[in-house]
C-alpha cells in the first residue's frame, strides 16, 4: 500500500507526534512483554523449589513499580508538551489569509463557496462546486467550515486535516497545501445513511493552473 501523502505544511509535525507516541509505547511494550516472559519463564514451577510469598513492602522490591512508574509520567509529560506546540501552530496560530473558502457539509455531498475575483465571501462574483474542492499550491487558506443539517466532519487525511462541522456555528481554520495533485476528502462523522458516499476530492493546483480554473468558473457564473 502507498504511504499516505504529506501534502501540508503541517503535516509532518502530526506526523512526528504520532511516531513519538508509536515509539513509545513499542518501547514499554517491548520492555513489559521480554520481563514478563522471562519472569515466567525463571520462576517455573520446580521439583523442590517452594512457591516464595511476596508482600512487595521491601524497598528494592518497590522499587520495581516506582521506577518505570516515573519513567512512564516522564513520558506523559513529553507526549502532553509536545501535543500542545503542535495544536498551539495548527490551532491557535493562523498564518495571514492568502485565500479563503468555505465548506459546507449537508447530507449527504460537500459544497464549497469560492470568493471569486474580489477575494469576498457572499458577494454576486461567488461561484460553488460539489465534492471536488479546487485550491492553489503554497498559499493559505482560510477556511469557514459550516453544516446545513446534522454533524458532519470535514477530513483531508493527506492534509492531517479534520474538523467537525456543527449546525447552527461557523467553526474556521487553515492549511497550506505542499504538494500539487488529488487527494481524499471524507467525511469523519457518522451523519446518516448516505454517510459513506460522502467523498470528496481535494485538488492542489499549480498558479497557472488554477488562474485558468478560475477565469473558467467565473465565466460560467456571469453567463448565469
Ligand atoms: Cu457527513
Amino acid at each position: 500500500m502507498d504511504r499516505l501523502a504529506a501534502a501540508s505544511s503541517y503535516a509532518a509535525s502530526i506526523d512526528n507526534l504520532v511516531l513519538l507516541i508509536t515509539v513509545m509505547v513499542a518501547f514499554f511494550f517491548t520492555a513489559t512483554s521480554v520481563m514478563f516472559f522471562w519472569l515466567i519463564w525463571r520462576f517455573r514451577a520446580k521439583p523442590g523449589v517452594k512457591t516464595q510469598y511476596l508482600q512487595g513492602d521491601e524497598k528494592h522490591v518497590k522499587n520495581w513499580i516506582s521506577r518505570p512508574h516515573i519513567l512512564v509520567l516522564i513520558c506523559d509529560v513529553v507526549i502532553i508538551v509536545v501535543a500542545m506546540r503542535v495544536w498551539h501552530h495548527i490551532k491557535q496560530q493562523q498564518p495571514p489569509a492568502e485565500a479563503r473558502i468555505r465548506v459546507i457539509g449537508q447530507q449527504w455531498a460537500w459544497v464549497f463557496q469560492y470568493p471569486g475575483a474580489d477575494e469576498q465571501l457572499d458577494t454576486p462574483d461567488d461561484f460553488y462546486t460539489t465534492d471536488d474542492l479546487y485550491v492553489e499550491h503554497d498559499k493559505a487558506y482560510h477556511f469557514e467550515l459550516r453544516s446545513r443539517d446534522v454533524i458532519h466532519d470535514f477530513s483531508v487525511p493527506a492534509f492531517r486535516l479534520k474538523q467537525d462541522a456543527i449546525p447552527g456555528r461557523t467553526i474556521t481554520g487553515w492549511f497550506r497545501p505542499t504538494l500539487p495533485g488529488s487527494y481524499d476528502i471524507q467525511c469523519a462523522e457518522i451523519c446518516g445513511l448516505g454517510h459513506g458516499v460522502m467523498a470528496g476530492r481535494i485538488h492542489v493546483q499549480t498558479a497557472d493552473e488554477h488562474n485558468r480554473w478560475v477565469a473558467g468558473q467565473a465565466a460560467v457564473a456571469s453567463a448565469q
